[in-house]
């Protein structure tokens, strides 16, 4: 049996610090009409209503950048994602900014609230983080924290506002189910940006990366392995994949964040097509693209575009 794809659009960049990853879905669609494939005829899209209408607007909560708007986001890519599962139907996210990871997670257990998930989080970032602890404010670094449902308040650098604290609350509870996600069922590959509150969190509880050097010592086969057996108790995955994980160099820093020494595109299609191999992913998710600042036209979609033609043909073999 085939498995059955829908993509969800979600638009939204209010989560991050710098303009322009709303138009990375766009980017795609032109990579895709480049390598002349149907990609975005052959399956359903689904539309997720955004509120960047907000990034015009003051925004009253500086340790938690448009938070508000979050609380939307979150709501409406949990509902999709929830509906698409519950349709029996496999949700690729392709998103704008990583803010709206939270909402997917939220989604899946809200579809599947008996089951143990685990998340498969490719990133050059922690996305730890709370509004006691964010250096920037921005929503993007702070998804993992709301699944897991943690406020790091031991590591507080920020005053936050009582406003922000009842938003970041609903945040954590949208879905019914807070919180989502434990620690030893998160897995990184590629982490090599954080801040202090977020190695703290991550040795609290031993969540473990795979850094690129340690991925490539093992192997990319052997590495994955050994991440799924981590996971072994978790009766389905979900992976996040944030572009930003790749090396600039590689993919001409047409994104938000660009950290060096990242993954190359053949290590992050492999390490990819692997984990889905395993057939307990039910979610993918890729986020990030940022065509306004490519450096080489549109080679950071063109990029991105083959890995997830790659991941979707994966998915659909899977069953
Ligand atoms: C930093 C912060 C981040 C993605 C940047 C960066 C977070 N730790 N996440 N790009 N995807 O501002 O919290
Ligand atoms: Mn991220
Ligand atoms: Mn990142
Ligand atoms: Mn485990």
């Amino acid at each position: 049996m085939m498995e059955k794809i829908r993509l969800l659009e979600m638009k939204s960049e209010i989560a991050a610090g710098t303009r322009g990853s709303s138009m990375g879905i766009d980017a795609l669609r032109i990579a895709s009409l480049n390598k002349k494939s149907n990609y975005f005829l052959r399956y359903p899209l689904q539309k997720i209503a955004d509120r960047n209408d907000l990034l015009w607007a003051d925004n009253p909560t500086p340790f938690g950048i448009r938070i508000e708007g979050l609380v939307e986001v979150y709501q409406n890519v949990c509902d999709s994602v929830s509906r698409t599962l519950i349709n029996e139907e496999f949700p690729i996210v392709l998103s704008a900014d990583h803010g709206s990871a939270g909402g997917t997670i939220a989604g899946i257990k809200k579809a599947f609230p008996d089951k143990t998930l685990g998340v498969i989080w490719i990133d050059a970032h922690g996305d730890l983080h709370s509004p006691y602890t964010s250096p920037t404010g921005n929503m993007h670094g702070m998804p993992l924290a709301t699944a897991l449902g943690v406020d790091n308040e031991e590591c507080k650098v920020n005053d936050v506002k009582e406003v922000t604290l009842q938003k970041w609350n609903e945040l954590k509870s949208i879905g019914g189910i807070n919180p989502k996600i434990t620690p030893d069922n998160l897995v990184f590959f590629g982490v090599r940006d954080t801040e202090s509150p977020e190695d703290f969190l991550m040795d609290k509880y031993g969540i473990k990366n795979f850094t690129v050097a340690e991925t490539r010592g093992k192997g990319i086969e052997h590495a994955v392995k050994e991440a799924l057996s981590m996971l072994t108790n978790c009766d389905i995955l979900y992976v996040s994949f944030d572009v930003d994980s790749m090396d600039p160099d590689e993919v001409s820093y047409g994104t938000g964040t660009p950290v060096k020494d990242g993954y190359r595109p053949d290590e992050v299609k492999e390490m990819i097509k692997l984990i889905i191999q395993s057939k307990k992913v039910v979610a993918f998710e890729i986020v990030e693209i940022n065509p306004t600042l490519d450096n080489k036209c549109n080679k950071m979609a063109e990029t991105a575009f083959k890995i997830l033609e790659e991941t979707t043909r994966v998915i659909e073999e899977n069953k």
